[in-house]
């Protein structure tokens, strides 16, 4: 039966990672995949996750089955990091799930088991994981405008425009910050405002967040999905850790559905469940007892939330030096934006050949759409980065 199956299309982004692999220059600078890396190069794991796996190899004594919907100390304390109190605990259904990428796939099999006929609006870009899946689950997709290319900020009128054609029975993904893969992002009062289309138009909204703590903060990354959870009658949340605790293989997520009427909780949880169930029964385990133990013991959170600081802080600082290399360059400030761009990614706006003359006269790899990962340079590599744009011709 093997012979039927068909050459499957490539994650470009992971083709990237192999390409880079095979490149044997050895000055080559990696700014593809969103892995954060310090400026030695490293994806270190975090002080307060070594820790916590400590702990947990000497006081773990069992590794028997947890429930379908994971370890429900891990979903109340996610759900306090990434909600906060903007709902009552009551009004939230959750399951863990593999990584953020497994909360995203099953909140799109939980629309569609509340609505066959669900379309799903997608930012224009968005990761390309998101619309993927929805293609393989035979998904509607529909692109509402977001990314201004003159501007390389959001074109909101436009997007407004679009999200005014989503209607109930529809879902409207939003990356809730940090924006994969340009980098530009909704202000409060914006996020206001698509807050008010939703409640007009009767769309459900989804927001995956996969960079809390990324942006401007662990509080301020979180405000646009708290407002957006304590204002809409339903939404659905897909949590990832794999960035923010730097646990990218352990597979730890968390997938929300919030409902404004608490006695539709334990039907939301049922099905979240029966999902799981029926696609890997139990959650992974370890990655999300370690953050479950790293948010609830105070001195590993308070350990974890500083080096989530210094994490940010490097990046930011990163984004600032290369706007400015690029204003010494360039001569000139077309590129500001990127300092105005929050979270690991940038989207410079430029044409794929010229990304490819990068790779092939500068072994600089950055995504063919022009992202880049902030946190793939260093202080050395920010000026031979910035030389190498204006060279280009970017
Ligand atoms: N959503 C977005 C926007 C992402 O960029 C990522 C990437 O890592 C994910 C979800 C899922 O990440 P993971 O499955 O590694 O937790
Ligand atoms: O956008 C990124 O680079 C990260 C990592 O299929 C990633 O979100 C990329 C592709 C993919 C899964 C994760």
């Amino acid at each position: 039966m093997f012979e039927t199956l068909k050459e499957q299309p490539a994650d470009k982004i992971l083709q990237l990672m192999q390409l880079y692999r095979e490149d044997p220059r050895e000055d080559k600078i990696d700014l593809g995949v969103g892995v954060y890396k310090d400026a030695t190069g490293k994806t270190p794991i975090m002080r307060a996750v070594k820790a916590a796996e400590k702990k947990l190899w000497e006081e773990q004594d069992t590794k028997a089955y947890t429930g379908l919907a994971g370890d429900p100390a891990f979903a109340d304390a996610m759900i306090n990091l990434v909600l906060s109190d903007a709902v009552a605990r009551g009004n939230v259904a959750a399951v863990a799930t593999p990584g953020g990428t497994g909360a995203v796939r099953q909140a799109f099999e939980m629309a569609r088991l509340a609505n066959p006929d669900v379309r799903v609006f997608v930012s224009d870009p968005t990761w390309p994981n998101h619309v993927s899946i929805l293609n393989y689950l035979g998904i509607e997709v529909v692109s509402y405008r977001y990314f201004d290319g003159e501007t390389r900020g959001v074109n909101f009128d436009a997007m407004m425009e679009d999200l005014g054609k989503a209607g109930p029975g529809d879902l409207v993904l939003l990356h809730g910050c940090c924006h994969n893969p340009t980098g530009a992002n909704l202000n409060l009062v914006q996020w206001q405002a698509v807050v008010d289309l939703l409640n007009k138009t009767g769309a459900v909204p989804m927001i995956d967040i996969a960079y809390q703590g990324f942006g401007d903060g662990l509080e301020q990354d979180a405000a646009a999905v708290r407002l957006v959870a304590s204002s809409v009658p339903e939404c659905l949340i897909a949590a990832s850790c794999s960035k923010n605790f730097g646990v990218y293989r352990e597979r730890t997520g968390l997938l929300m559905a919030v409902s404004a009427d608490p006695s539709k909780t334990s039907l939301n949880q049922g099905t979240l469940a029966f999902l799981n169930r029926q696609n890997y029964s139990f959650p992974p385990d370890h990655g999300a007892r370690v953050v479950t133990m790293v948010l609830t013991d105070p001195a590993l959170r308070a350990d974890w939330a500083a080096e989530l600081e210094e994490v940010r802080n490097s990046m930011l600082g990163l984004r600032e030096l290369l706007a400015s290399e690029l204003q010494r360059a360039s001569g000139s400030d077309r590129f500001g934006f990127i300092a105005q761009h929050r979270g690991m990614f940038s989207r410079l706006g430029a044409s794929g050949e010229l990304v490819q003359k990068l790779r092939d006269e500068h072994g600089i790899y950055m995504v063919g759409d022009s992202r880049l990962n902030i946190a793939g340079l260093n202080k050395q590599t920010v000026p031979i980065l910035a030389d190498a744009i204006i060279k280009v011709g970017m």
